[in-house]
This record gives C-alpha cells, structure tokens and sequence, in this order.
C-alpha cells in the first residue's frame, strides 16, 4: 500500500468488531475517521481483511471480489476519488427475481455492474486487462445491492474501505456470455424502479473498460497478499450512480447483449 499503517493491532480488532456489529445487526455509526482522523487507506484494507477473518471463522465462504468507485458517476456520488475494492461472501448472494429484505439493511442503494466468473488465477502485481480476459470463463449481468453502514451514506475512502466497500447483496443473472462474443467497452445499462427509467449508462463508465477495474482488483489484492482464484465471481463496479429503495420497490436492471436482472424489495 501506499499509505502505512497507523491503527495498532488492537484498533484493528476493535474497528473490524465494530464494523461486523454495524453489517450484522443493520445500523449506522459514524465515519471511523471521525475517531481516526489519520486513518489511511492501508488502515481500511486492515480493517476490512479484519472483518474478512471474522466472518470466515463464523462459516461464511469467500466467493469473490468486487470493484468499487470505479465510474465517474460513482466517484461524484460518493466524493470520492480513487477506486476501491471488497470481498463477497455467499452470505450476500440472492436469486434472480426474488423478494429481498430491507429490515437487515441500513438504508440499501441498487447498481448495474458487469460481473465476470474467473477460470484461471490471477496474481498481481502487473495484472493487464488483456490477462483479466484471457483468465475469465464467461460474464453476466448484476445488480449489486449496496448499504453503508455509515450514517447518511457520508464517508470518505478509509471509512469506506473498512466497511468493505458497503458491500451488501448481489443478484447476478440475466444471459452468461463469452468474452470474445462482445465488446464490453460499449454496452448500454437501463435501470428500471417500477417500472421507470431511474437511471442509464454504457459500460465504459468503468475505468474505460470492465476489465481495467478487475485488473486493478488483482494488483489491489497482490498489496494484500492474495490473488484472484479460479472460480471467482467479480463485479467490475457500479456504471451508473446507486439507486435508493424501499420496500414495495421493484427492480429490472437492462443490459444489451446480456439480458436483465430482476428483483424486489420487501420489509
Ligand atoms: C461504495 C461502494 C462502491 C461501486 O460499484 O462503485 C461500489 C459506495 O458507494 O457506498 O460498490
Ligand atoms: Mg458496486
């Protein structure tokens, strides 16, 4: 990492506690560097791979990775800058066209992404867009459904990073296809809530292209000291800006060439 590490072992334990409390239980707190102001971005990805270690050790599976803030209309959203990423768990994981909860979520937003699944390895440092495609087996639409667990959806980059990137449940769906099939710098995204058009954007929001974003995931994971197995599913960030929603809402999220993915929000 660029930054070094200003939070003590113990900081660490006691922030990954307190994040695990905010996801589990489904409440806001306030931005951790109102406590830390110097907290940097090493420290987030400390406190994040703290609440990865918690929840592996409660039984929850590592099924892949995400990119986050990696479209500009995320970044202006959000006051942030620079792209970040987060780990998956199956925990987060929900069918297509099923009725999601919101009494476990703090205050959820929906997110078009292209979502790749992995046949090779990937390691960093160095990793290319041109390996991220050689490496991946296919790719498919996916509404991520993300919850801050700070108050107001307020942070900035360390905060986030600790909170796993807001990290909350994802649907993936729609039509699985190969990469060669498609040019995945120019696909249209239409979000529909009830039925409206709430929100649209083309692929290459992110980063100019997908495969750029999970590129920069694997040489954020070589700092971490992981790498990007075979069999991941990886979701390449948000194309358009989060959408909020309620329960009585529902979701259809339309890709070009890769069908749509659907969902509603119950109590
Ligand atoms: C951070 C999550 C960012 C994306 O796709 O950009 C993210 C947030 O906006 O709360 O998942
Ligand atoms: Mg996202």
């Amino acid at each position: 990492m660029s930054n070094n590490l200003t939070l003590s072992r113990e900081d660490i334990v006691r922030l990954g506690e307190r994040v695990e409390g905010a996801q589990t239980r489904a409440y806001a707190i306030p931005k951790l560097t109102d406590e830390y102001p110097d907290m940097t971005i090493a420290d987030g990805y400390a406190v994040q791979s703290e609440l990865r270690r918690r929840f592996i050790a409660k039984g929850h599976k590592l099924v892949g990775w995400k990119a986050g803030l990696t479209s500009k209309a995320k970044m202006q959203q959000m006051g942030v800058s620079v792209p970040s990423i987060g780990f998956l768990t199956d925990r987060m994981a929900r069918p297509e066209n099923s009725a999601i909860t919101t009494s476990d979520l703090v205050h959820p937003r929906v997110e078009c992404e292209v979502a790749f699944v992995m046949k090779e390895t990937l390691q960093g440092p160095g990793c290319t867009a041109a390996d991220v495609l050689a490496a991946t087996d296919y790719v498919l639409p996916a509404v991520e459904i993300i919850d801050s667990r700070f108050s107001g959806f307020k942070f900035d980059l360390a905060s986030v990073i600790a909170d796993n990137g807001s990290s909350a449940r994802f649907v993936g769906g729609g039509r699985a296809r190969y990469v060669e099939d498609l040019d995945l710098r120019t696909l249209g995204v239409v979000m529909e809530k009830n039925g409206e058009i709430v929100t649209l954007g083309a692929s290459a929001a992110v980063l100019g292209h997908p495969a750029e974003a999970i590129a920069m995931l694997v040489n954020i994971l070589a700092e971490l000291g992981e790498n990007l197995p075979a069999g991941s599913f990886v979701m390449s960030g948000g194309i358009t800006e989060a959408i909020p929603v309620k329960p009585g809402d529902s979701i259809v999220a339309r890709f070009q060439e890769l069908g749509s993915v659907s969902m509603r929000f119950v109590e």
